[in-house]
């Protein structure tokens, strides 16, 4: 393999910078599971502040934000819905099912990764004993699987509009919820208003390395904590990553249309590679593509070997810009590419 290789995997790859691991290092640290870590505090303050919501909670990763989110809402045996394809039904190992006893009912989503709103009232239960109790709905802002694609304020208010109709709450998995305030130029609360809770995280494109922030009213964030040490979440001087979150909310957030101009850089020149398809052409930092003549897990491993790091999702191959690929490491990767397609399958 070609050194170094282009990580193009995640933007879960990215390294704390120098500046980011120096305020790990003399970070003031407590007890967290004693609400007593004065850096958890403050970051947790910082969040629900640019959140809009009363109140915040350092979880260890997304899933486990977006898993305790289900359990605060929902009573066990309760229906969550969720869009096809939604990092909850695909990536996060059925924990909703396995420790939660909470059934997920899929309706279909658009293009952009919205909920087929018809479909969410169907799926919502009426209240008959013959029935589960549909406990939550869930929206995915960015949206991974559609494509990185952003929903705007309108989008998430028509879902928040349906849910109030039936008084349920509505969670956002807003893992990358600032590339789709930065793509839409809005403040992060607009687009987190229209959920009751939101989970965010710090290990992507913020460049952290750890940790994700689940927001909500301060009761639900009370109970939240408690769902958190069920899952053995409760961690004690957690401002070790808390720091780096402080840091990447204050400097990493308006770079992310970096990546965003790099995935539609690599996305434009790719579209001039014979049989290359953009499926869809990026929004964000999320770039997925297929090949004509090429199977995807075949294209991913020679990618692979050529030192483009990258997966194949679903038959599609998918690049992620991140913090630390500059536009050079953009243009070598689209050399190793072009070298991978012609020499063909
Ligand atoms: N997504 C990861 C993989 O798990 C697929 C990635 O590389 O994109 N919600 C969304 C929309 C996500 O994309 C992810 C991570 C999560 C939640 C979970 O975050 P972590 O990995 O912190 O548990």
């Amino acid at each position: 393999m070609p050194d170094p290789p282009i990580d193009l995997r995640s933007d879960t790859v990215t390294l704390p910078s120098p500046e980011m691991r120096a305020a790990i290092a003399n970070a003031e640290l407590g007890d967290d599971v004693f609400a007593g870590d004065p850096t958890v505090n403050r970051l947790q303050d910082m969040a629900a502040e640019m959140l809009g919501k009363e109140a915040a909670l350092l979880v260890s990763s997304g899933t486990q934000g977006n898993l305790i989110a289900q359990l605060t809402h929902c009573p066990r045996g309760a229906e969550v819905i969720v869009g096809e394809g939604s990092h909850i039904i695909e990536h996060e190992a059925g924990g909703a099912w396995l420790v939660g006893g909470l059934g997920l009912h899929t309706v279909p989503i658009d293009s952009k990764g919205r909920l087929d709103l018809g479909a969410v009232r169907r799926a919502i239960r009426p209240d008959d004993p013959h029935y589960p109790r549909t406990g939550l709905v869930c929206v995915e802002n960015t949206h991974n699987r559609a494509g990185g694609t952003v929903q705007n304020e309108e989008d998430v208010a028509a879902v928040r509009d349906l849910a109030d109709k039936h008084k349920l709450p509505v969670h956002i998995d807003g893992a990358r919820i600032f590339n789709a305030a930065v793509k839409l130029g809005v403040p992060v609360a607009n687009l987190a208003a229209y959920g009751d809770s939101i989970t965010f995280c710090l290990s992507k494109g913020l460049g952290c390395p750890i940790g994700s922030v689940l927001c909500g009213s301060q009761d639900f964030i009370n109970d939240a904590r408690r769902y958190r040490k069920v899952l053995g979440g409760g961690m004690r001087q957690a401002g070790i990553i808390a720091a780096a979150g402080i840091y990447a909310l204050e400097n990493m957030v308006e770079r992310l249309a970096d990546d965003h101009e790099n995935a539609a850089y690599a996305a434009e020149e790719l579209a001039e590679m014979p049989g290359v398809a953009l499926s869809p052409p990026p929004e964000t930092n999320l770039l997925y593509f297929t090949v004509d003549g090429w199977k995807s897990h075949k294209l991913e491993r020679k990618l692979n070997d050529a030192g483009v790091l990258c997966f194949d999702e679903g038959g599609r191959i998918r690049w992620v810009t991140h913090y630390g690929i500059e536009r050079s490491h953009i243009d070598e990767a689209l050399d190793r590419t072009r070298a991978v397609l012609k020499a063909g399958p």
